[in-house]
């Protein structure tokens, strides 16, 4: 018999993953631990028109930073493991939120079909989303679905067959502003002449992640060819110097806020459409926007304890947030109707 074919679910927290794999393995699922951490590996398997599919439930993440032993986990296992097909689950009522993953995926150049979930709490708040379009502009399938119920489980994984037959897309290129193109541009090729991490990464998100000054990224780098690295990170640090003087920013700040602005530039040609008033704040959002700011008080807490202990470390880049913007930013309090 053929290997099953190797699926991943990954996405936001809360967006229904494990709603899915519990759908589609119901008792074929046993519960273990990632290598080295206590983060839950989830794995089961179904068959599905006759196909043997082995399912993967990754923990859920709002990014692909190496912030969080979550995030480190999805990551690792997206390039260690290449799964044949990975299933990005959207939350369709969180719809410009969820995206900010997608757009890592994307710059991951991973196999992607999109499960628009959650159509229904959507649709009860009067969003609408074209699946079509969104798939046009993103580059990739897009299929809603309701995990509760299975609603549209089937036709997602006649996408999923479908899209794993084809050859490959080439991938969406996102685009972050003048300055980081250029250093991208100039430290890829390098990257490829060298095959740094090749073999795991895409040579455009290890350079990427080199400009986003990431630690994990840099320090696989720096084993694997120090002479290279330090070329790189001296790039790397040009286009820090310039950002901070002409922005005020650090590369990742300007590569997450382009981010944005794609999916913004998505999401505004004519992808959702909304009937009822959206300024509610639902609870659903308002327990991620806690989640969210609690997370800035581990990142201040990170941020202030990797500069004390870097401080004395050659070639240390201090790092910064305005606490109050980020909370500020975060929260995003919508200010009381005067009506009322
Ligand atoms: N109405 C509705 N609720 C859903 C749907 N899918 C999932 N849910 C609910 O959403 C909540 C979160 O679902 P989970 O499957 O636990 O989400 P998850 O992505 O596994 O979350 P993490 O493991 O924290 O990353 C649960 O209460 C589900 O019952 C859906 O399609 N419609
Ligand atoms: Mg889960």
């Amino acid at each position: 018999m053929n290997n099953p074919l190797h699926i991943t679910l990954a996405g936001n927290p809360n967006s229904g993953k494990t709603t899915l794999f519990n759908h589609l393995t119901g008792a074929r699922q046993h519960v273990g631990n990632y290598p080295g951490v206590t983060v839950d590996k989830k794995e089961g398997f179904f068959t599905f028109n006759t196909n043997s599919i082995r399912i993967i439930d990754l923990p859920g993440t709002y990014s692909l930073t190496a912030y969080s032993v979550e995030e480190l986990v999805a990551r690792d296992y997206l390039v260690n493991e290449k799964p044949d097909m990975v299933i990005d689950i959207v939350d369709a009522s969180n719809l410009e939120r969820n995206l900010y993953l997608t757009t890592q995926f994307l710059e991951l150049g991973i196999p992607l079909v999109i499960a628009l979930n959650m159509v229904d709490v959507a649709e009860k708040r009067g969003i609408k989303i074209h699946t079509q379009k969104l798939a046009k502009l993103l580059g990739v399938p897009v299929v809603p679905i309701i995990a509760r119920s299975g609603q549209g489980v089937d036709e997602l994984f006649t996408t999923v067959l479908t899209a794993r037959g084809e050859r490959d897309h080439p991938p969406t290129l996102l685009r972050y502003g003048p300055d980081i193109d250029e250093a991208l541009r100039e430290i890829i090729p390098r990257i490829e002449n060298s095959h740094l991490l090749t073999d795991t990464y895409p040579a455009r998100w290890t350079g990427l992640k080199i400009l986003e000054n990431d630690e994990q990224i840099l320090d696989k780098a720096q084993a694997a060819d120090s002479e290279v690295t330090r070329t790189l990170v001296q790039r790397s640090e040009t286009l820090t110097h310039h950002l901070q003087t002409t922005v005020d920013a650090f590369p990742e700040a300007v590569i997450a806020d382009h981010r944005y602005g794609f999916i913004k530039s998505i999401l505004r040609q004519e992808v959702v459409t909304r009937t009822f008033d959206n300024n509610r704040l639902y609870t659903s959002d308002k327990i991620d926007k806690i989640a969210n700011t609690a997370s800035f008080y581990l990142e201040r807490t990170k941020v202030i304890q990797g500069n004390i202990a870097n401080a004395d470390t050659p070639g240390y880049r201090p790092k910064d947030l305005v606490f109050e913007e980020e909370l500020q930013k975060s929260m995003e309090l919508k200010k009381s109707d005067p009506k009322h």
